[in-house]
């Protein structure tokens, strides 16, 4: 686009191999013909470097690394024009476990990132999560937005928010052009089932019962993973240096009828579900006021209809058993040892 203030030709993508950032790799070969990706992944438990499979070997470089590793990452970034930063400890009930794999990729990987940026004048954009701010009552007409305080409550949101805090400082003090996203639940193809919708998708088609938190009333605001990409690449090349942007559907829906969307959607009784115990510290409601994002740089989402993009998530689950099989008797081990 003409009025495109960066335009990238080499990108640094930190977890390409897991779901989002994947999802946002398979997006830039699809929709940016002239654009190079190198990812940096760890490969954790969440990565799968099958997830990247199908793309030209001219398009993209795949580097087995870690955030951390200073000395790499500075090495990486000397030809990069841009880094786009997913990689993370992504899930609440493993941070509220053991949250110190979340200080160390999150927190000291963003610092590590940032640095480099800094050395080498990279363009960084980072991704972060509506959970930085807190919950809202599910009664209460307000959603956040960029203006909502900081008021993070588990320590994955926690960690978000430091690293959240770092960037703004890292492009204050020292100028780095850093940009910040703030994106709501996602879902789509290729996240691990240890995450809800494909948690529920996968226990139906393992013959086990599904499993609704607390009093299931709890408000997500959903957004196709595909729509989280166009909203990233039109910030990462359009957006102003040091803002934040919060990227939402306006997909507001509670736990127990998305539970029942799944259900009826597999042929299911709505109410074949088991209630177990809640998440410490549970966030109430989400809820994504996107008017910035849709005003200054014109992104909408293309993912409005929520049946349907559920429809295609579980028929993407029921065609590829062999990407969550193996993972999926571990997963639901240690959901149960939690009471959940
Ligand atoms: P994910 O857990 O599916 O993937 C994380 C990826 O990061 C994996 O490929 C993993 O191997 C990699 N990684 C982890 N630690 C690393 C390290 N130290 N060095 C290099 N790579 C490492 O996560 P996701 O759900 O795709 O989330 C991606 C990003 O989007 C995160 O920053 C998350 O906070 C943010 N986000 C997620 C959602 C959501 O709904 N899932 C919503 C808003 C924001
Ligand atoms: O089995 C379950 N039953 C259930 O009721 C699971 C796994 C979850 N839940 C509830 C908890 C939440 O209210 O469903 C809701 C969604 O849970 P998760 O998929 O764990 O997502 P959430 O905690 O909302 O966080 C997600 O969105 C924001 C991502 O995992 C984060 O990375 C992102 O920042």
């Amino acid at each position: 686009m003409s009025d495109m203030r960066c335009a990238p030709k080499r990108i640094i993508v930190t977890g390409g191999a897991g779901f989002i950032g994947s999802n946002f790799v398979h997006w830039v070969v699809d929709h940016q013909p002239d654009v190079h990706v190198t990812v940096l992944d760890a490969l954790t438990y969440a990565g799968n470097r099958a997830n990247l499979d199908g793309i030209p070997e001219d398009r993209m470089t795949f580097v087995h690394g870690d955030i951390c590793d200073a000395a790499l990452v500075d090495q990486l970034m000397v030809d990069a024009d841009a880094i786009v930063h997913f990689a993370a400890e992504s899930h609440n009930d493993n941070s509220i476990i053991d949250p110190a794999p979340f200080v160390r990729t999150n927190v000291e990987g963003t610092f590590t990132l940032l640095e480099a940026a800094r050395k080498h004048g990279t363009r960084f954009h980072h991704i972060s999560t509506d959970e930085v701010y807190g919950d809202l009552a599910l009664d209460d007409p307000a959603r956040f937005t960029e203006d909502s305080p900081y008021l993070p409550s588990s320590p994955y949101s926690s960690s978000k928010a430091a690293s959240d805090m770092m960037v703004r400082a890292w492009h204050r003090t020292y100028g780095v052009d850093a940009t910040i996203s703030n994106c709501s639940n996602n879902y789509g193809p290729r996240q691990h089932i240890e995450k809800f919708i494909p948690r529920q998708i996968t226990n139906i088609l393992s013959g086990n019962r599904t499993k609704l938190y607390g009093d299931g009333l709890n408000v997500r605001d959903w957004i196709h993973t595909e729509d989280h990409s166009s909203a990233v690449w039109e910030i990462l090349t359009r957006g102003r240096t040091g803002e934040t942007y919060l990227i939402g559907a306006d997909g507001e829906r509670n736990n127990i009828d998305v539970l029942r969307a799944i259900l009826e959607a597999m042929g299911k009784d709505a109410d074949d579900f088991d209630w177990v115990r809640d998440r410490p510290g549970h966030d109430r409601r989400y809820a994504i006021d996107s008017t910035k994002l849709r005003r200054e740089l014109g992104w909408q989402p293309k993912h409005t209809d929520f049946a349907q993009g559920l429809t295609d998530t579980i028929q993407w689950y029921t065609d590829h058993p062999e990407w969550w099989r193996d993972a999926k008797e571990a997963v639901e081990a240690k959901y149960a040892a939690q009471g959940q």
